[in-house]
């Protein structure tokens, strides 16, 4: 079957953002809060339709107050310069292609070492969860960066719901695998699914986020709807996207980056100025939307609070 495949025409440029705000404004009045406590039934799949799902009338409005004394990079460069190679490898491809991804219903699996395994709605997992907005700078290995108001819950407090046991010393990100939805995975670019891991200490840090949303809105597919990981203080390639398996496991994994080329890419990536990339600096970087360079900080500026992770660790064989 032949089948017309169409790049997207921007949001932006058909509907005035001033109309989806009212709508939004409208569905929130309109919407009983449902809380609940614990987890659902593993397995069970929901009825609800394709369409929105509840859970985004609880994404806070996007606030004014900035908890970083840096501004916020625009929105829109935000949502148009990506990397998520499932659509393609050029920045624009995400923006291109992201509307052939249906994050709606979506399901996320949990397994390995852990009391909770099973098949859940996104919508179950995170009805018992606060979401709050969390400015982070995030800082790519190719020596971009940008500063990003996220919307999301501490991965902690999912982790502990889902209660690991004593073996699982590392957590598994993959991605979805649909090469109808990601254009992109019909060529090996990387090896296919996204894979992503933290060790349990990482995963447990407070400011490991798992986002939902970004500037007071719903995740835009391009920048992985409708979940992800957002790590401030390592490389942009450890925030996978598009999250579909947790696995809690013994053993150390390999990411799809550190198995496509380990000289380049290891398993911890975080964000070190004096451990150059084999191919280019990682001392200084450009923000995005601003000239000029400034220099990358030791763990991206996040230092205080995550250096103590990596105590006894020597960095520079540890990358
Ligand atoms: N599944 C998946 N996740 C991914 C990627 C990808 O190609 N696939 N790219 C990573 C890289 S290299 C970066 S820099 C960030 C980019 O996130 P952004 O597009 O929201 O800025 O996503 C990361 N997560
Ligand atoms: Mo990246």
């Amino acid at each position: 079957m032949t089948r017309y495949r169409h790049p997207h025409i921007p949001a932006s440029e058909i509907t005035p953002e001033s109309l989806y705000l009212k709508r939004r404004e409208f569905i929130k009045q309109s919407t009983a809060l449902v809380a609940s406590a614990g987890l659902a039934t593993p397995g069970l799949l929901s009825a609800q339709s394709a369409s929105t799902p509840d859970w985004h009338e609880r994404i806070p409005e996007a606030s004014a107050t900035q908890s970083l004394d840096e501004s916020l990079t625009d929105e829109q460069i935000v949502t148009s310069y990506n990397n998520f190679f499932e659509f393609g490898t050029r920045k624009r491809d995400p923006s291109d292609w992201g509307h052939y991804l249906r994050p709606h219903p979506w399901q996320i699996k949990v397994e390995g070492e852990v009391a909770h395994t099973g098949v859940y709605d996104l919508e179950d997992l995170l009805r018992p969860l606060t979401l709050e907005e969390r400015v982070y700078r995030f800082r790519c290995v190719e020596a971009w960066s940008m500063v990003v108001p996220w919307t999301g819950f501490p991965l902690s407090q999912l982790i502990e719901r889902l209660e690991p046991n004593s073996r699982a010393k590392y957590v598994v990100f993959e991605t979805l695998y649909d090469p109808d939805q990601f254009r992109g995975q019909r060529r090996s670019t990387i090896e296919w699914p996204y894979r992503e891991g933290l060790r349990m200490d990482e995963a447990m840090h407070p400011l490991t986020l798992m986002a939902v949303g970004l500037y007071g809105k719903p995740m835009p597919n391009q920048n992985g709807a409708p979940i992800r990981l957002v790590v401030p203080w390592k490389y942009g390639f450890k925030s996978i996207k598009s999250i579909v398996t947790l696995r809690f496991q013994e053993r150390q994994p390999v990411s799809s980056w550190q198995a496509m080329s380990t000289n380049e890419y290891g398993f911890y990536a975080n964000v070190n100025p004096d451990v150059s990339h084999p191919r280019w600096s990682q001392a200084s970087e450009r923000r995005l939307g601003e000239p000029g360079r400034r220099p990358t900080l030791m763990f991206n500026g996040y230092e205080d609070e995550v250096a103590s992770l990596y105590s006894g660790m020597d960095l520079r064989v540890n990358y």
